[in-house]
């Protein structure tokens, strides 16, 4: 939901995972379970020019379809470069090439994103203690691309607990940000690269402690000649993350992996840099 992380993704598999659309849950037949976890009226509404009662993700007042920034509360939108993108929001905010491709506040189920899941009050619900899910966001990218998610962990399974966001470039060529964890290794969070079944660990953090329920934001930015992650996490600091040298990339999809948790996604938004003519 709104406010609780500041800002912010494998593999395995993801040729057997079907592509199913999401299905509308209205409140009053989730669960009693969901209903003990989610606050299902939480999903603000505000309005937009021409339109009233529209949801507002970051409950600033400024409804989601005209929100220069609809995952971060910025009243006054300010938009220093003048590209459409709040300078809240905006990679580069003195460069007028940015463009807000993709935003999903999860409030009713869009065709561009398909997995499994529920949509509950605002929240797409991914209840997945005991198996695992693909999440595909399909929008072709060029040029640098910024794709984030953020949500909550409300139960952690077993075992080899993991939720990743990624791009891939190609089939079977994908950069991911990663939250893991196993016996062997603790707690991971790690900015990755898999290519034909072989996974590249660019830079991660690791921990000792396991993986808690909480908040968390991932976030990964392609760009022409680095490629940068941030993976906040309950009971941790942010793990700041980067490689360089990867090259011009056309991202070809999103991807979110969730296996061995149960975990609640509040918003997905992907703003994509105009190549320089
Ligand atoms: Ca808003
Ligand atoms: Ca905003
Ligand atoms: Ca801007």
């Amino acid at each position: 939901m709104v406010g609780r992380v500041t800002q912010l993704v494998v593999a395995l598999g993801l040729g057997a995972c079907g592509r199913l659309g999401f299905e509308s849950v209205s409140p009053e037949v989730t669960d009693a379970p969901l209903d003990d976890v989610l606050d299902v009226d939480a999903a603000p509404r505000a309005s937009c020019p021409g339109m009233a009662d529209v949801p507002d993700e970051d409950a600033d007042l400024v409804g989601d379809p005209c929100d220069r920034c609809p995952h971060v509360a910025d009243a006054t939108q300010p938009d220093g470069d003048g590209d459409g993108v709040g300078d809240a929001c905006d990679p580069a905010p003195a460069d007028p090439r940015q463009r807000l491709r993709f935003f999903h506040g999860f409030n009713t189920a869009l065709p561009q994103w398909s997995g499994g899941g529920q949509l509950v009050g605002g929240q797409l619900v991914l209840d997945m203690l005991t198996g695992e899910s693909v999440s595909i966001l399909s929008i072709p990218t060029t040029g640098a691309t910024t794709l984030q998610m953020a949500g909550s962990i409300l139960a952690v399974g077993a075992p080899t607990p993991q939720l990743f966001l990624g791009i891939d470039i190609r089939p079977e060529d994908l950069y991911y940000a990663e939250l893991i964890s196993d016996n062997d290794i603790g707690r991971r969070r790690s900015l990755m690269h898999a290519i034909d079944d072989v996974f590249t660990e660019y830079e991660g953090v690791r921990e000792t402690n396991a993986i808690q329920p909480g908040p968390f934001l991932f976030a990964l930015a392609i760009g022409t000649d680095r490629i940068d992650a941030i993976v906040e996490t309950a009971g941790a600091s942010p793990a700041v993350l980067g490689a360089t040298g990867t090259g011009v990339l056309n991202g070809r999809q999103g991807v979110m992996f969730v296996g061995r948790l149960s975990v609640v996604i509040d918003y997905a938004i992907l703003i994509e840099t105009v190549p320089a003519t």
